[in-house]
C-alpha cells in the first residue's frame, strides 16, 4: 500500500535521504528530475528539506521505502564555500529556525569579529541568531563577561550563558530549541558537540580535544544531520565547516544587517551611504556621541572591506 506524505529531510547518505514522518524514518530515494519551486539554486533535496514522499511499508526494510517526489519550498538556507570552487557556496541546509552561535569566553578567547560576521550571515539568511557563551566555569571574571556582552542583548539578541562542566545554561538552551530546527555554529573547540551531547544524552557526536591549533584533521563528523531532540525539534552541529560565511550580500546592503544603524539610515548626507568615509554620515555622528558600539562599528568596516574584495561572490 502506498501513502504519500510530507516529511523532513534528516540525513543524506551517499544516494539514501533519510526522511522523518512523525517519530518514523524512512529510508527514501529521488527517481528523475524535479526542480524545487522557488528556488533557482540546487534541484536536490537538502537536509531540512520539507519534501513529500511516496512510501511503501510492505517493501522489504533492508530497501528504501520512499520515493521524493518534491521538495516543498525553502523558508531559509544554510551555505558553506563550495569546496570545489571557492568563488560560490553550497546550500548544505534548509528550514532552518534557529542559528546558535557558540563562543566559549576562553580557550578559546570569544573573538567578536568573527561573532559579528556570523550575525551578519544569519541576518542576511533570514534566520534568527542566538548568542551562547560557552565555558563560564572559566570565565574570570563574570561580571566583566556579561557587560562585554550588553551591547548584544540590548539589539535584541537573545543570549545565553553556558557551561557544560557546571551544567548552567542548558536547561534554557534545550528550551529554546524545542519544536524547531536548530544549528549550533561557531569557532572550532568553543562547545558545541559538548552542548549537544548535554541536551541530548545518547548523541554519539565525537568532542575534540582543544590542544589542536589549527582545527583542521580533528573534525570528526563529516555528514550534516538533523538531530532528533527526545522532546521535540530538531538539532545539528556544523563540523567541518570552518566559518559560517557571509555570501552574497552587497555592499550596500551591509548595514541592513547591523540592526543599530537601522533607526539612522536614510539620514546621511548623500545617498546610498556605506557610513565609511562620506562627510555628513549620520551613523559616524551616532558613533561619536556613543550611540554605536565602537568595536561594533568597527567590525562592520572590516566586514564592508571583504565585501569589496569578494564582490564577484555568488550565491
Ligand atoms: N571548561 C570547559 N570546557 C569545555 C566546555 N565545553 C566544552 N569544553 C571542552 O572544550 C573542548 C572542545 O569541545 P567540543 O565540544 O569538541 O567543541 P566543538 O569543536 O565546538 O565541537 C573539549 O576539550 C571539551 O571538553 C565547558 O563548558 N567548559
Ligand atoms: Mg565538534
Ligand atoms: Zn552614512
Amino acid at each position: 500500500m502506498e501513502t504519500t506524505m510530507v516529511g523532513t529531510v534528516v540525513r543524506i547518505k551517499g544516494r539514501d535521504y533519510f526522511v522523518a514522518l512523525g517519530e518514523k524514518e524512512y529510508r527514501c530515494t529521488i527517481r528523475g528530475k524535479f526542480r524545487i519551486k522557488g528556488v533557482v539554486e540546487g534541484s536536490i533535496p537538502v537536509v531540512g528539506d520539507r519534501v513529500e514522499v511516496r512510501v511503501d511499508e510492505s517493501l522489504p526494510s533492508n530497501e528504501p521505502q520512499g520515493l521524493i517526489t518534491n521538495v516543498l519550498p525553502r523558508k531559509s538556507v544554510f551555505r558553506r564555500v563550495d569546496p570545489s570552487n571557492r568563488q560560490r557556496s553550497r546550500v548544505i541546509a534548509s528550514n532552518i529556525d534557529e542559528v546558535c552561535l557558540v563562543f566559549s569566553i576562553r580557550e578559546p578567547e570569544l573573538n567578536r569579529r568573527m561573532l559579528d560576521r556570523m550575525i551578519v550571515a544569519a541576518e542576511s539568511e533570514g534566520i534568527e541568531p542566538v548568542i551562547c557563551i560557552n565555558k563560564m566555569d572559566l570565565a574570570e571574571n563574570r561580571d566583566s563577561a556579561e557587560r562585554n556582552m550588553l551591547v548584544y542583548s540590548s539589539l535584541g539578541y537573545r543570549t545565553i550563558y553556558t557551561s557544560t562542566v557546571t551544567g548552567e545554561g542548558i536547561d534554557e538552551l534545550k528550551n529554546i530549541m524545542l519544536n524547531k530546527i536548530s544549528i549550533l555554529t561557531g569557532p572550532s573547540g568553543s562547545g558545541k558537540s559538548s552542548l549537544i551531547a548535554r541536551i541530548q544524552p545518547g548523541l554519539e557526536l565525537k568532542v575534540g580535544s582543544v590542544s589542536s591549533r589549527t582545527g583542521k584533521g580533528r573534525h570528526t563528523t563529516t555528514h550534516f544531520e538533523l538531530h532528533r531532540l527526545d522532546e521535540g525539534g530538531y538539532i545539528a552541529d556544523t563540523p567541518g565547516i570552518r566559518e559560517f560565511g557571509i555570501y552574497g550580500v552587497a555592499k550596500e546592503e551591509l548595514s541592513r544587517y547591523f540592526r543599530e544603524f537601522a533607526s539612522f539610515e536614510g539620514q546621511c548626507r548623500f545617498s546610498p551611504c556605506t557610513h565609511s568615509h562620506e562627510p555628513g554620515c549620520s551613523v559616524k555622528k551616532a558613533l561619536e556621541e556613543g550611540l554605536i558600539d565602537g568595536e561594533r562599528y568597527g567590525s562592520y568596516l572590516r566586514i564592508l572591506e571583504s565585501l569589496e574584495t569578494l564582490r564577484s561572490w555568488k550565491k
